[in-house]
């Protein structure tokens, strides 16, 4: 229907068209206004809440009048846009980045102020957005903030889960899990009722010739759901441009329950249809790094990327273009295999319903999408059974099945007779039941396929994917290290530490362009800078102390050094080397003399992380941590010299508290596992130094900053596999210190050894599949040249910022940059002048 206001109309329109506020005063009145009308409240019952709801319904005012030009300016434009389709989006808090990114957080701060209020405790009554597990999904958070930032055409396409990530909660050093309902009030979403897919499940395929003689498959019977989307404005720093994340909500097709069923007294199946199609949008899956294989998770996969693509394509067919020209219009990026499906999906749409030839479509949709790799741990590529895709989609597998017989055809006349090749590089495993290869589908049907780091992106072409290199030619792999946005990760984050930058660097400039950042080289002798410098970081301290009291009651010294390990709790992660280490410290202070003890520089080991409710060693890790800081914090031999910390319920908006607060942090992955890593590139940005290992990022933050200003260990990826060729088939003698921290936990200094014994085993007993021993003796040296390094502050000051200088290509608006020019082939669309926005702080 043509909802266009006619001709004559639209003078009136224009002249009573929203108009963003500017100034202090207009901010507290829309403020007032939401308070008093939109919440029905008054200046006799509005708390921090209200006064929170308020200023973000005014900011989201603010947001959706740009969105709305943005989406307008685009549309007119008709260049190619971006979709980015991501399972998990972690957002983290709004208000504070909408009100940075438009420039008018002073302005907010004032106002607030007159009205009654201070920012901080507004900011703070926001629920973090928590869709996403980990550095996967905080990744495609950063990036909407750069293609924004970057004016780059683009939209996330994503679920809104009802539940995002657990709650944490610390229960006697166990971890315990409480839903995360976040959706009580949540001022940053528009829901558009009038944007509902229909989403098939199940049902059969017939098959016949029409008059012409061609084949035609339809898709018929099983059931539908309907797909809502709720938009979530996306501002970009100092720019109008205000993108789109499109998250799809869940509903039966019905809409209403079952009268009939209701009034003869059987409740629970009269709306048995609501809750099982509202049951796919319901709860994001809460394992990092791990396929668990479940069909609900694969309903979600398909019910998003079903949804999404209908969205594209009917956008597309708007512009009335030929087909072929698809692809010269949208670019679609698969944050790693979770939206696979969207290549047969989309192969289906362009043959059953729009009647394409099977090349003609292959080519379009090949054209079409990017696949970024995010991991090679094996338990994480995804795989589903055939069966199970029988079931749900039975004309997917068909199409499946198509794709794979063409595309061993053409392996089979590449490499005529290598059966074994055909084999291993087919998408369907011929396991018991079949599996479907979903990594060996991305690429397949992809132009381009990234890593996330330039020795991850070597590995999958040397493992994983070796044969595909072969198949394809390399130039269809490429790199894309990872990158951060600075506007969270620096000027939101550490703010007086921004400020300073900015002081320096003339003004905010570097957040827009973080090469800028090399211009503070030559303050790293300065010693007024490096006051200033110092004195930023110990205020991060003591705030991170201050939140360490509150949550935990343990006091610790700000003075200390603070050494943390913020992220996912996984074997591979290896935070079980990390607690080893601080045990190995315990039994070293202990062993000293009082005079020992004084040359020590004392330390906080501070740990935060969620473990996947079903993954019982990383549950051990946490229970371990725990129990070692509860002896270790009450020792008097120990006193301040050493604490150990567990966070209970780390997020986004808890990074932003521990980042800026950090002496060392630890990226200390078994060689060859930790695809990137982001937080690494958080810490250094932030002015503190890293303890690592050469994995992911790690090896490219090195080349960066200098090898004088890390502190490297452990055995490289290269020799991983022997290492563990020689634990199982050789000898395997345990690294004597930490047999010693083994004998420790044995005698229940930590409470029933009993409870470790699996943590412990897996390395004694088990092959130490992540070479913990191997590294144990290196980790504790390089503690150790930590420690020292410590003490000399001067030194150590001038090694952050020159550190902090060179930490300009981790920025996320390089990667963009890369993955539009190598990968999506799309332009920035140029918003005629900058808009002003921004220029305030
Ligand atoms: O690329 C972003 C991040 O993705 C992961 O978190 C993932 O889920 N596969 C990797 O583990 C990280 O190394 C990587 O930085």
């Amino acid at each position: 229907v043509e909802a266009s206001i006619p001709e004559p109309q639209r003078d009136a329109w224009k002249k009573f068209q929203a108009k963003p506020f500017v100034s202090k005063d207009d901010f507290e009145k829309e403020v007032v206004r939401h308070v008093e009308t939109t919440l029905a409240r008054s200046m006799f019952n509005c708390d921090e809440t209200a006064a929170y709801a308020a200023a973000s319904l005014a900011f989201r005012d603010r947001l959706i009048t740009e969105w709305n030009r943005t989406q307008q300016r685009q549309t007119f434009a008709d260049t190619k846009r971006v979709y980015y389709l991501s399972l998990e989006f972690l957002m983290g808090r709004a208000l504070d980045n909408a009100m940075l990114n438009v420039g008018l957080k002073n302005i907010a701060k004032e106002g607030l102020s007159e009205l009654g209020f201070r920012i901080e405790d507004i900011i703070n009554q926001e629920h973090d957005a928590a869709l996403g597990n980990g550095g996967l999904g905080r990744l495609a958070a950063c990036f909407l903030d750069s293609m924004a930032s970057l004016n780059f055409p683009a939209w996330g396409y994503g679920l809104r889960y009802k539940y995002g990530i657990f709650k944490q909660e610390i229960v006697d050093g166990y971890q315990v899990e409480v839903p995360d309902y976040w959706l009580d009030f949540n001022p940053w979403e528009f829901p558009r009722h009038d944007i509902v897919v229909d989403v098939q499940f199940y049902g059969g395929v017939r098959k016949y010739q029409d008059e012409a003689g061609k084949n035609v498959a339809v898709w018929e019977g099983g059931e539908i759901v309907k797909a809502t989307a709720y938009d979530v404005p996306i501002p970009g720093f100092n720019t109008p441009t205000t993108n789109n994340m499109r998250l799809w909500s869940s509903k039966a097709a019905s809409g209403e329950f079952d009268f009939q069923k209701f009034n003869s007294g059987d409740y629970e199946s009269s709306v048995a249809d609501q809750q099982r199609a509202e049951t796919i949008s319901a709860v994001l899956y809460p394992n990092d790094n791990l396929d668990r294989g479940k069909e609900l998770r694969l309903k979600q996969q398909y019910f998003w990327v079903a949804a999404s693509l209908y969205d594209i394509v009917r956008r597309f067919k708007k512009s009335k273009r030929a087909w072929s020209e698809f692809p010269d219009q949208i670019a679609i990026q698969l944050n790693d295999t979770h939206p696979t499906l969207a290549i047969v999906e989309l192969q289906r749409i362009l043959i059953d319903m729009e009647g394409l030839d099977w090349d003609e479509a292959w080519t379009i949709v090949t054209n079409t999408f990017g696949y970024t790799n995010h991991t090679v741990l094996p338990e994480a590529l995804e795989k589903w059974s055939v069966p199970l895709f029988q079931n749900l989609l039975p004309r997917h597998l068909q199409i499946i099945y198509d794709i794979n017989m063409f595309f061993l055809q053409s392996v089979e006349r590449k490499f005529p007779g290598d059966r074994d090749m055909l084999g291993r590089v087919s998408i369907i495993e011929e396991s018991q039941p079949k599996m479907v290869r979903m990594a060996f589908l991305a690429i397949v049907g992809s132009h381009k396929v990234n890593g996330v780091a330039e020795l991850h992106s070597d590995l999958i072409k040397t493992t994983i994917f070796k044969d595909f290199v072969k198949i394809f030619g390399p130039d269809k792999f490429t790199n894309v290290t990872n990158g951060i946005t600075p506007r969270r990760w620096l000027h939101q984050a550490n703010p007086r530490l921004s400020e300073l930058i900015a002081s320096k660097t003339g003004g905010l400039g570097f957040l827009k362009d973080l090469n800028v950042l090399n211009e503070l080289e030559k303050f790293a002798d300065d010693k007024e800078f490096k006051k200033e410098w110092a004195e930023i970081k110990y205020a991060n301290k003591v705030r991170l102390a201050k939140y360490i009291k509150s949550t935990t009651g343990v006091t610790v010294n700000p003075a200390a050094l603070f050494d943390i390990q913020v992220k996912r709790i996984h074997e591979y992660k290896r935070q079980q080397l990390n607690i080893f280490g601080v045990i190995h410290r315990y039994l070293t202070i202990k062993a000293m003399t009082p005079e020992e003890r004084k040359k020590l520089a004392p330390r906080v080991s501070i740990f935060g992380g969620k473990a996947a409710p079903g993954y019982w060693m990383a549950k051990t890790i946490i229970h371990l941590i725990n129990n070692v800081g509860a002896v270790v914090n009450k020792d008097p031999d120990v006193g301040d010299l050493l604490k150990v910390i567990f966070l209970e319920d780390y997020n986004v908006s808890k990074a932003e508290i521990i980042t800026p607060a950090s002496d060392v942090s630890e990226h200390i992955s078994t060689a060859g596992t930790e695809a990137s890593g982001t937080s690494n590139m958080k810490f250094v940005l932030n002015g503190g130094l890293i303890i690592g290992t050469c994995d992911g990022a790690n090896i490219e933050i090195t080349r960066e900053i200098g090898e004088n200003n890390i502190f490297l260990f452990g055995n490289l990826a290269e020799d991983v596999e022997d290492l563990r060729h020689t634990h199982n088939y050789g000898s395997h003698t345990l690294d004597p210190d930490l047999v010693k921290v083994f004998d420790l936990i044995k005698s229940n200094a930590f409470g029933d050894a009993g409870a470790f014994g699996a943590l412990t085993g897996s390395i004694e007993d088990h092959g130490d599949y992540y070479l913990v021993s191997d590294d144990f003796h290196s980790y504790i040296q390089t503690q150790t040249l930590v420690d020292e390094a410590y003490k000399n502050q001067e030194e150590w000051i001038t090694k952050t910022i020159l550190s902090v200088a060179r930490m300009g290509f981790f920025s996320s608006d390089r990667c963009i940059n890369e993955y539009a020019e190598m990968i999506w082939n799309v332009e920035p669309l140029p918003v005629g002048k900058e808009s002003g926005l921004g220029k305030e702080e």
